[in-house]
């Protein structure tokens, strides 16, 4: 029986039908989506959020240029608000995607009025509340109501929308995303039961006392969430890097009491399980996440995600983050911390606007 953090092991188990409800209620949300596309005929789409939220437009901006051809950037809300000079370029017509679970926060709500006065151009959100005032504000929203939680963390908010990031640039491309997306319930269901033990484990062990997430590509912006559920959590060490960032420094902090989580891709695999197996090699326990299998030696502290999505890369992206909840969740529990209500964290952060001065 579950006694803290009820909430935050309810919102993670109930991902697989939150994606199921999800999936069907972006159907009915794609022709405003086509039609916002079809009028604001970008020349650069501009992702933004604060928190989980702008590592979501990490991923976001890396799956829609990739899936669109169109150029695509992120950046944390507050500097779309406070440094606008060094993201805006005169005469180049820009859409703007703002999300946002609540749809409250301050940052992306001035970020949304800025754009909005400063470029005139269009702007969709993504959220979990579609009569929020980002929701309203903006010209077309895409929402992921059965998403909507009771803890400060985000986990299953974060994966929905990410399933609707998923959606949205696969049909801005033209793909059938109904039918390619909908094995991703059926999966994170799978990996949620398949890897339940081994993140209990690795969540527990008190031999661990500092975490590390890496990933590339796509999967930066993953990691990155990764490592913030972690640290909101349970308060544990917790950082993320691009995966071959990590010896141009960081290295220098991985010993045996360290656990290495790579999210991997296939394009790049080879070169990110090597940063892997170096830290092995220092004492470090891998937890190596793949499609088919890492390709690193089998051994006492090397530890296997393997998702056999047969997905394309971009369609599996939100499924390397579920186990990871569970990781945050039972590291958490070990830590003494309640992850329904984290220290120190509200769920949502409102300030006097950036913009009345
Ligand atoms: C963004 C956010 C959360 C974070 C924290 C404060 O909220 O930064 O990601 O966990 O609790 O708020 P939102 O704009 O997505 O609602």
């Amino acid at each position: 029986m579950v006694k803290h953090g009820k909430h935050t092991y309810s919102e993670i188990m109930s991902q697989p039908a939150v994606w199921e409800t999800t999936l069907t209620d972006f159907e009915a949300q794609i022709p405003d989506v086509n039609t916002l596309w079809q009028r604001a005929r970008p020349q650069r789409v501009l992702f933004t959020g604060c928190g989980s939220t702008h590592y979501l437009s990490m991923a976001a901006a890396n799956l829609c240029q990739a899936l669109t051809g169109i150029p695509a950037q992120a950046r944390p809300a507050s500097e779309l608000v406070l440094f606008p000079d060094l993201v805006y370029a005169a005469g180049e017509d820009t859409l703007l995607v703002a999300i946002s679970r609540s749809g409250t926060t301050t940052e992306t709500l001035d970020a949304l009025a800025l754009f909005k006065s400063r470029t005139g151009g269009r702007a969709l959100t993504i959220t979990c509340y579609g009569d929020s005032p980002l929701s309203t504000g903006a010209d077309a929203r895409l929402v992921a109501a059965a998403a909507q939680e009771q803890s400060v963390a985000q986990t299953r908010s974060f994966s929905s929308m990410a399933v609707l990031v998923q959606a949205l640039c696969g049909t801005l491309a033209g793909l059938p995303v109904a039918s390619l997306l909908a094995p991703l319930p059926g999966l994170c269901d799978r990996l949620l039961t398949d890897y339940h033990d081994l993140a209990r484990e690795l969540g527990g062990s008190p031999d661990i006392e500092r975490f590390f997430f890496l990933g590339s590509g796509f999967l930066y912006g993953i990691a990155a969430e990764a490592m913030l559920k972690m640290k909101e959590m349970s308060l544990s060490y917790s950082e993320a890097y691009h995966s071959l960032e990590f010896r141009h420094g960081p290295m220098s902090m991985a010993n045996e009491r360290t656990l290495m989580t790579g999210l991997l891709s296939e394009p790049a695999q080879a070169h990110e399980a090597k940063v892997l197996r170096e830290m092995h090699a220092r004492g470090a326990t891998i937890l190596a996440e793949s499609e088919r299998g890492s390709g690193l030696a089998p051994g006492e502290r090397t530890h296997e995600v393997t998702l056999a999505s047969d997905l394309p890369a971009w369609a599996r992206t939100i499924l390397y983050l579920p186990v990871l909840h569970l990781l945050a969740y039972y590291r958490a529990i070990a830590n003494g911390q309640n992850p329904d209500r984290p220290a120190h964290l509200e769920a949502v952060v409102w300030l006097d606007s950036l913009l009345s001065d």
